[in-house]
């Protein structure tokens, strides 16, 4: 069809406003400064951009921050800003490894000094960052320095581009087209991931395809490494313990065994051939069906270190998961880690991180901090936490992560003294080790915003910015990342932060209040599941909740499974006691009757059905607080996310509604008022039946 001139002309007026805001451009949007005023106190503040690194020159990294910043400010300002690589002399200046400092000075040209390559890319995009959240600019001097050293996605993504737990659609990676063809979007990615700090990607799932270790497929990943690695993101792979047997054809996996040692140094070298700055592997052994060490006698201290020798000779590391628990073998399913790892403290090589979950369980919408943080001062420990919300309601629900993220770095595990955060255990402070990280596993994926949740990426900022610097504030990072992706007006940034800081405690209301936990629905974990019971007793919610006549509540102090001596005195005590038991623990750590007096002075039965009211209200106020922002927020992201939110209502009433149901069989007392009454008998919701939900492969 051709077009009519004057129609022509009419889309090319309209072309901008017609772009849909589809979320792509994350938080690096770059749009015009709009206040003339700061604009031109910004070209003032930027006659000129200085780089300077002590090599003087220009490489991969000093280039991509060099484009990013001429491109960034000519669309901030609407003007050009020249940048240049320049030679740092000055010792004095550097800053700490990956460290950046941003320098003005009256008349001169504006000069970001790092000591490595990395450092001006951060500092690049720290400049960015604060002209996008228009700081004055009088203040844009800064010093800024990671305290964690590996800050690395986790990408549970499968080769065949499905993406375990993944609820944004398919893999970022597209294994089959890699490596002749590199989407621009992997470029994009390492932007964004650089933009907030995170130096490393584990690009395939815990649970690992051999195949993944195969020549073709780490020519692969040596492609994408390849685009990365101008943005500091190394690449890192995850190994099967068993990949000796499944494709060296050796009849064992046996960490001891010489012909296995040799086969893990000639994959190594293999992979180091190809990919020179390979970060290194994580691993999951023996931990729901995975090979691993154990299967032969030999302990996780064996198969870390084995293959921890074998890369480590090339300068790599081996991050050795902590999440293992077996089908019976304890009275608490919680206790087994420590149980396992406590006793092989100081038995790893130095290039091996143990990398343990935020808490003892599997990323509940509250958890205590995991024990073992307090109990291994010889092993480094790395953080994992979920930014995908496998508990949390996919992509569906609202839940801006950094609250639970600042809840255990900011916990003090007491050892060896008061004062002695998860935080400072994570950054190697506290146990003076050279190794640090922080994992994250990813909520991304090949929808065209990236997480699937058009709020949902603020977890995949707030993560990057965490392992940064552990200290900062949830709310700081909010503002931040509101700035940058909806703009600066007042009346967007103090709802939405309002609306964020909020969502986490509301999906807590909403799913599993006061402690409860685990009692979602089998597999797939979206929607409620109190029944689930039969088959494997630790994979049940009846193992969990406890719920009987007698009252609900999983006992963990020393009249139970005593799970609580796993932690330091201190904190085994302010838990154990009741009267200092903070109400979002307590049925984690206590089974009470149904008539146990809350703080709030209600009963225990009328304060569970109390939280799951407050949590469908929560959802109501967002809901108005976002109905508030209509005409502020662009049409596309604002209807998107109303949509979501209306569907989160409806779950929560579900939530509400079939959890009370299920637990009055047991409490055998009336709904207290105040609590809206459900709309159909308990078996109604127990029939309810979810197909083919994302990111579970059991889900028919
Ligand atoms: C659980 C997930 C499962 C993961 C496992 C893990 O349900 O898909 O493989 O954690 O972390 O949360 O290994």
């Amino acid at each position: 069809m051709r077009l009519r001139p004057t129609a022509f002309l009419l889309c090319l007026l309209l072309a901008p406003a017609l772009r849909a805001e589809d979320g792509y451009r994350l938080w690096l949007r770059y749009d015009r400064v709009s206040n003339d005023l700061l604009r031109a106190a910004y070209v003032a503040a930027l006659p000129r951009v200085d780089l300077a690194v002590p090599s003087g020159h220009t490489n991969p990294v000093t280039t991509a921050a060099r484009d990013e910043l001429r491109e960034g400010l000519a669309q901030l300002l609407g003007g050009e800003v020249p940048v240049r690589v320049v030679r740092q002399d000055d010792p004095g200046l550097l800053p700490p490894p990956e460290g950046y400092r941003i320098l003005t000075a009256a008349k001169a040209p504006l000069r970001i000094v790092a000591n490595e390559d990395a450092g001006i890319l951060y500092g690049a995009f720290a400049l960015l960052r604060a002209l996008e959240m228009q700081r004055p600019a009088g203040e844009l001097s800064a010093l800024s320095a990671p305290r964690i050293q590996r800050r690395l996605l986790d990408h549970w993504d499968n080769l065949d581009g499905t993406v375990e737990r993944g609820y944004a659609g398919r893999s970022l990676w597209n294994w089959f087209t890699l490596p002749d063809y590199l989407d621009p979007r992997y470029r994009d990615y390492a932007r964004a991931c650089a933009s907030v700090g995170i130096n490393g990607a584990v690009l395939t799932n815990v649970n690992a395809d051999p195949l993944a270790l195969t020549a073709p497929y780490l020519a692969k990943a040596a492609a994408l490494a390849g685009v990365f690695r101008a943005y500091g993101v190394r690449v890192y792979l995850t190994a099967r313990f068993s990949a000796p047997i499944e494709l060296g054809g050796l009849k064992t996996a046996d960490p001891l065994d010489p012909g296995v040692i040799r086969w893990w140094n000639a994959k190594a070298d293999e992979i180091y051939h190809l990919i020179p700055d390979f970060g290194g592997l994580l691993v999951k052994a023996n931990s729901e069906g995975q090979p691993g060490p154990q299967d032969y006698g030999r302990t996780h201290a064996d198969g870390a270190n084995l293959l921890a020798e074998a890369v480590g000779r090339h300068g790599g590391i081996v991050m050795w998961r902590a999440f293992v628990y077996r089908a019976g073998a304890s009275d608490d399913r919680t206790k087994q880690a420590y149980e396992e790892f406590k006793p092989l403290d100081g038995k790893f090589r130095d290039n091996v991180l143990l990398q343990i979950k935020n808490g003892p369980l599997d990323f509940q919408p509250r958890e205590p901090f995991h024990p073992l943080f307090g109990a291994m001062p010889r092993t480094p420990l790395a953080l994992e936490v979920q930014l995908t919300q496998e508990y949390l309601g996919g992509s569906i629900y609202l839940a801006y992560l950094a609250p639970l993220y600042k809840e255990v770095l900011d916990a003090d595990t007491f050892r060896p003294t008061a004062g002695s955060t998860v935080a400072q255990v994570v950054d190697g402070t506290l146990d003076h080790h050279r190794l640090s990280a922080m994992a994250g596993v990813a909520n991304v994926g090949a929808d065209r915003d990236w997480t699937g949740h058009p709020l949902a990426a603020a977890n995949w900022y707030a993560f990057g910015r965490l392992a940064w610097d552990p200290g900062l504030g949830s709310d700081a990072i909010a503002d931040e990342w509101i700035r940058q992706t909806f703009g600066n007006q007042p009346e967007v940034v103090t709802t939405l932060s309002a609306l964020l800081l909020g969502s986490r405690e509301v999906v807590v209301d909403s799913m599993m209040p006061l402690g409860l936990h685990h009692i979602m629905a089998r597999d797939h974990h979206y929607g409620p599941g109190p029944w689930v019971d039969g088959g494997r007793a630790d994979w049940t919610a009846v193992y969990y909740h406890r719920a009987s006549t007698e009252g609900v509540g999983f006992d963990r102090t020393a009249t139970g499974s005593n799970a609580l001596a796993q932690y330091s005195p201190e904190v085994a005590r302010a838990w154990g006691d009741l009267a200092t038991c903070p109400d979002g623990l307590l049925l984690w750590f206590h089974h009470l009757p149904w008539d146990y007096p809350m703080h709030s002075g209600r009963s225990l039965w009328a304060e569970v059905c109390t939280r799951y009211q407050r949590g469908v209200d929560g959802v109501r106020t967002e809901k108005r607080q976002w109905e508030s922002l209509r005409n502020m927020v662009d049409p596309e992201r604002w209807a998107h996310v109303e949509a979501l939110l209306q569907r989160e209502e409806r779950d929560a009433a579900f939530w509400r509604d079939s959890c009370i149901l299920y637990f009055q069989q047991f409490s055998k007392r009336p709904i207290p008022p105040g609590v809206e009454r459900p709309a159909h008998p308990l078996d109604y919701y127990e029939a309810v039946q979810l197909h083919d939900v994302p990111g579970s492969p059991d889900s028919r």
